[in-house]
């Protein structure tokens, strides 16, 4: 059976490509699911469930902190966990926003190493326990606004990154840190395409200021329990107020370094990508405006396109890090 469906991933600013093709695929898919049977399909199987998996054992007995900054706004609500888990950017398992969903499960994530070197005191090979120590376990609820101009409402658990820098120690060379998502040819099949154009592995990185903000979070769970592997178990940067790609998944390298790291975006298309990737609205993707954006996922009814806020609505944390900065310059 041959069908022809328009995909979300052609989607981005376009007008006349609407939310409610893409969950009509979605549809066609737990249909042939139910026809083929589940255990032939694991990974999509495994992507319809409606909740996230129970948290990993080094979690499960963290204390728990609250955090009161930075509230989600009235007109928000938070992405059914069914939505933020098969719509997703996640290259190394392909191109398509469904590929991670449909790739991701075979990842395994356990054991799992973090190499931290650089400008650091404390350098050296951790396990996820380790690294974060004894810091308390926080619930973040972040929107998350893509670069291609459409945003989700997610609710992570995790560690603020300060508490893990603090830990580590950085020395006073250390100006950014740089961050490196693993490479496995045999578990993912964006890597192993021939037709990729990112040069792995993906890279990120944050000036130290933005690393020692409390926004900057590292998330080991979502929906109150694991983090999916899609959205980049077992351990992944968010950066609220910043385009998408900066939070990055699936890290196993911390690195403190005295230059401002060379990252996967910005080395591809510098006119399109900076390194900065603040949120703005008035500044403009050479290919497509930045001051709307479509919520997902979006209504029956209600094609849920809002206006896109400056540094993500995150403005009164953060503006701060950025005064005297040319914003149009440092895209
Ligand atoms: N390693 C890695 N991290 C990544 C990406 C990626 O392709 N590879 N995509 C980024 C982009 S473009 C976005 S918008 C977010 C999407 O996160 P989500 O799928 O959890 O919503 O992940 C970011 N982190
Ligand atoms: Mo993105």
């Amino acid at each position: 059976m041959l069908i022809k469906i328009v995909k979300a991933s052609d989607c981005k600013e376009s007008e006349v490509c609407s939310e409610s093709l893409y969950l009509s695929r979605r549809r066609f898919l737990s249909a042939s699911l139910a026809v083929t049977g589940s255990s032939l399909l694991p990974s999509v199987a495994s992507a319809q469930s409606s909740s996230a998996d129970v948290l990993p054992s080094w979690l499960q007995h963290r204390q728990r902190a609250s955090y009161s900054g930075a509230a989600l706004a009235p007109n928000d609500s938070v992405a059914p966990y069914a939505a933020a888990t098969v719509y997703n950017n996640f290259y190394e398992f392909g191109p398509d926003k469904d590929d991670p969903a449909r790739h991701a499960a075979s990842l395994t994530v356990e054991p799992w190493t973090v190499l931290v070197d650089g400008e650091v005191e404390r350098p050296g090979r951790y396990d996820l326990a380790s690294l974060f120590h004894e810091a308390a376990l926080e619930e973040r609820i972040y929107r998350l606004r893509c670069v291609e101009a459409w945003s989700m409402v997610i609710p992570w658990l995790g560690f603020p990154l300060a508490s893990l820098v603090q830990h580590l120690r950085p020395n006073s060379h250390a100006k950014f840190i740089r961050f490196e998502t693993l490479v496995r040819a045999e578990e993912m099949p964006g890597v192993r395409s021939p037709f990729a154009l990112i040069d792995w592995p993906y890279v990120e990185g944050l000036r130290m200021d933005e690393a020692m903000h409390p926004l900057s979070f590292m998330a080991v769970g979502m929906y109150g329990g694991a983090i999916a592997k899609q959205n980049g178990a077992p351990l992944r940067l968010v950066v609220p107020w910043k385009y998408g790609f900066k939070s990055i998944k699936s890290i196993v390298r911390i690195s403190f370094t005295r230059e401002q790291p060379r990252t996967t975006w910005q080395a591809l298309a510098p006119d399109e990508y900076g390194f900065f990737a603040n949120v703005n609205p008035d500044v403009d993707h050479p290919r497509w405006s930045q001051a709307t954006e479509r919520r997902l996922p979006g209504g029956l009814f209600e094609r849920g396109v809002r206006d896109t806020l400056m540094f993500n609505g995150y403005g009164e944390e953060v503006a701060g890090l950025y005064a005297g900065m040319d914003l149009r310059v440092n895209y």
